[in-house]
């Protein structure tokens, strides 16, 4: 008997997946380009209704039609050469689905190719890492209308599961579900830097890995409830074997960042919207890898002499202010560089079926997006997250501590990139006046730009004859 669905690329995330279908009751055949990796993987469950193929062609024909294909290789290049090679093997109406994290350029070319080609495809962003793929990943997959409802009942039987509402949802079409999967990526930067901002203040006000571990694991009773926040508190309770010190003192302070955090920010400069706090997130990464450069300067460049002494149970209570302000400003320009981009190219997507779909399966899942949720589904043309009556009224609350935390942070020199971008983002979005006139004058003055009136209606331009300067 032929199977229902096939998994070409058996690494870490294409394992879990084929795992994850299998046990919803569907046959399952799996290819991978070397061998025996499928051999050891399908050896490994002889329980499991999984067929191993070890050529294409064995692996298409085991397939029950419309055949349901999905490939989990590395994003680029492979995506192109396993389509390449599966396109004279299929037929008219068979689904090729890419589950990587493939560009979503990538995604709308592929999608014009395979449909020339008479082949229906589906660009899917899963995210949840290992276990999410295993258990239940959020599934963001793109496409037309027609070709999800072919995939619909696996993608909902696989995905995680919130109030019994499935983590996934028909995003748009073409790139639609893998640019999503971007921004969601761009925002995991976010949160994840905004935490460690958090970390690095209580580690200067001297807190021990026992305090944190015990002020995450509040936090993670309350409004900051997430996965992140959860596995933060596991860490610090973590020791070393070795040693027997806290692992996260033992582990260097450099990482790395690809793909998907670059991208969204290179797309924001593209659409010209202000993603301040993954930005911070993105060089917060960049500066950490710079290690020895760093150890160098810490000799030679000096900060501010003065000692942390502050209360640690009001500190406690101001961080995680400012944390819930700035993770809300995070959102807000994620998902402000969604709708942007959503219009631009008229995907139609619904902001509050995207917020519904990362609350479980995903890392940024939160108590928090139900709120994103009900944000949108209460008023879909919300013009800013921040202006959500019940995120403006946090906002509100929050705004003095999360003056007080950026302002003890920089006086004591703790770099905090995006917690004080996020404010400034704040500061600047609710100003009604900001010194862009000064900014006009300027032009005006080397470039005879021109500029609007406060006293004439928007739309008039004027140009003042600036006196010569001699330098
Ligand atoms: P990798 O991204 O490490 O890819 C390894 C797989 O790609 C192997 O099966 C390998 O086959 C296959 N492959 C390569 Br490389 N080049 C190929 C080619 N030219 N033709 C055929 N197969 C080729 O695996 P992964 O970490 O499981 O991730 C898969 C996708 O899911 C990626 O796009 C990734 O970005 C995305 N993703 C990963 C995670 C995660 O937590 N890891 C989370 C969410 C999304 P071989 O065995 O023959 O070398």
């Amino acid at each position: 008997n032929k199977s229902d669905f096939g998994l070409i690329g058996l690494a870490v995330m294409g394992q879990n997946l084929v795992l994850n279908v299998e046990s919803r009751g569907f046959q399952v055949s799996v290819y991978n380009r070397t061998g025996s990796v499928t051999d050891e993987f399908v050896s490994a469950h002889p329980d499991k209704k999984l067929v191993g193929t070890q050529s294409l062609e064995e692996f298409v024909q085991s397939l029950a039609r419309p055949r349901k294909v999905m490939i989990m290789v590395k994003a680029g290049g492979p995506v192109d050469a396993v389509i390449e090679s599966l396109i004279p093997l299929l037929e008219e109406g068979d689904i090729i689905i890419d589950g990587g994290n493939s560009l979503y350029t990538d995604t709308e070319r592929r999608d014009a190719w395979l449909e020339k080609e008479g082949l229906r495809f589906i660009g899917a962003g899963v995210s949840g890492g290992e276990e999410g793929a295993r258990k239940g990943p959020s599934i963001m997959p793109g496409g037309p209308e027609s070709t999800w409802d072919v995939m619909k009942p696996i993608f909902e039987s696989i995905s995680a599961k919130v109030d019994g509402e499935a983590c996934v949802t028909h995003i748009g079409p073409g790139g639609a579900g893998h640019y999503v999967k971007m921004i969601h990526n761009g925002i995991e930067y976010g949160d994840m830097q905004l935490i460690c901002e958090a970390y690095s203040i209580f580690k200067a006000a001297g807190f021990t890995a026992e305090e944190l571990a015990a002020v995450f694991t509040e936090w993670n009773n309350g409004d900051l409830e997430s996965y992140l926040i959860q596995i933060t508190a596991e860490i610090f309770k973590q020791n070393d074997p070795e040693t027997g010190a806290p692992i996260v003192d033992v582990i260097l302070d450099t990482a790395g960042q690809k793909g998907t955090g670059r991208w969204t920010i290179m797309n924001a400069v593209e659409n010209a919207v202000v993603i301040s706090t993954i930005n911070a997130a993105v060089e917060a990464r960049i500066l950490s890898s710079m290690k020895e450069k760093r150890v160098d300067a810490s000799t030679q460049l000096e900060g501010p002499k003065v000692e942390l002494s502050v209360e640690k149970a009001a500190l406690v209570d101001k961080v995680r202010d400012a944390l819930y302000a700035s993770k809300i400003i995070s959102y807000a320009q994620g998902l402000d560089l969604i709708a942007t981009t959503g219009e631009q190219k008229g995907w139609n997507l619904d902001l509050a079926a995207i917020a519904a779909i990362w609350r479980g399966g995903c890392i940024i899942r939160a108590r928090f997006l139900n709120r994103i949720t009900d944000a949108y589904r209460n008023n879909a043309e919300l013009s800013n997250l921040m202006l959500d009556p019940f995120f403006k009224d946090v906002l509100n609350k929050n705004q003095q501590n999360w003056r007080e935390v950026v302002a003890l942070a920089v006086s004591n020199g703790i770099p905090v990139p995006a917690f004080s971008a996020s404010l400034g983002y704040y500061d600047s979005y609710r100003n009604e006046r900001l010194s862009a006139n000064l900014l006009q004058a300027q032009r005006d003055f080397f470039g005879a730009h021109t500029y609007e009136r406060t006293d004439k209606p928007r739309g008039e331009f004027f140009h003042t004859d600036w006196p010569e300067v001699i330098d």
